[in-house]
């Protein structure tokens, strides 16, 4: 049996899919919960009921934390031989952005309401956004489903859209079983429909929450089959460092 010992002091048993965790000492015990009183343990229990509740999450600690929370809670890095499931989002003016990114489309100005990986067949189930500093940039988060008045018109089931995937394209709707996917710049409506989920989702930008990074180490946990994000207008393009770093569920059937 795989047994790693993780550095805040917890036994992390690995047998086959099952995950479970035992505490290795009472001095040990009490170092992990001093990281707790301070904040700087993320307790995934509680974003897991945060995101069931509210489609997001968010946390105080460092990336360290995240990853640690993430392995002890069966989180699955998206990572594969070609890209990391990690990434560090620098401010890019539209000329300068990567292709297909918001970026190259709306530079430093506010961004359009998305899902990450919209591109992908099998996008991100959580997406974590991290800053080790405060930001006067925000980043907003919409949930359609805790509130009555905002569930999805059946337009966002029924549009088709073309998807510009990595080296394809193929056809997708807003919102399937699986959850939401949207991202205006990568997909473009194919209908009627599709065009009316497109100014549905465009018109639920400003009912959005907000969220502040008004303190350091900040962790912002989001839902991306179930709420949208969009970082707004820049305005401190010379300092802000986000990190995003993406995971599937692991105990997902
Ligand atoms: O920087 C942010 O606040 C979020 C950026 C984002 O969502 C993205 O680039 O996909
Ligand atoms: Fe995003």
């Amino acid at each position: 049996m795989l047994q790693i010992r993780h550095p805040c002091g917890l036994v992390h048993h690995a047998d086959g899919c099952v995950v479970k965790l035992q505490i290795a000492n009472a001095h040990r015990m009490t170092s992990h919960q001093r990281l707790q009183n301070r904040g700087l343990m993320v307790s995934m229990a509680t974003v897991r009921v945060d995101l069931e509740s509210q489609g997001w999450s968010r946390q105080r600690g460092t990336l360290e934390d995240l990853r640690r929370a993430a392995s002890f809670d069966g989180l699955v890095s998206t990572a594969n031989g070609t890209s990391s499931n990690e990434r560090v989002l620098i401010p890019y003016e539209a000329a300068k952005a990567p292709r297909r990114s918001l970026s190259a489309v709306y530079g430093l100005e506010k961004q359009p309401l998305h899902s990450d990986g919209a591109h992908l067949r099998i996008p991100p189930d959580i997406v974590v956004l991290h800053s080790a500093a405060p930001t006067p940039t925000s980043t907003v988060v919409w949930t359609p489903a805790p509130r009555g008045d905002d569930a999805l018109p059946a337009a966002a089931r029924d549009g088709i859209f073309t998807v510009r995937g990595n080296g394809e394209s193929f056809l997708a709707v807003a919102r399937d079983r699986d959850g939401l996917r949207f991202d205006p710049v990568v997909m473009s409506p194919g209908d009627a429909f599709a065009r009316e989920a497109v100014a549905y989702l465009d018109a639920a930008r400003p009912r959005s929450e907000v969220h502040l990074w008004d303190e350091p180490d900040l962790l912002l946990f989001i839902d991306n089959r179930r709420a949208l994000h969009a970082r707004d207008k820049v305005v401190d393009a010379e300092t802000r460092t986000i990190s995003r770093v993406v995971y599937r569920w692991g105990d997902k059937p």
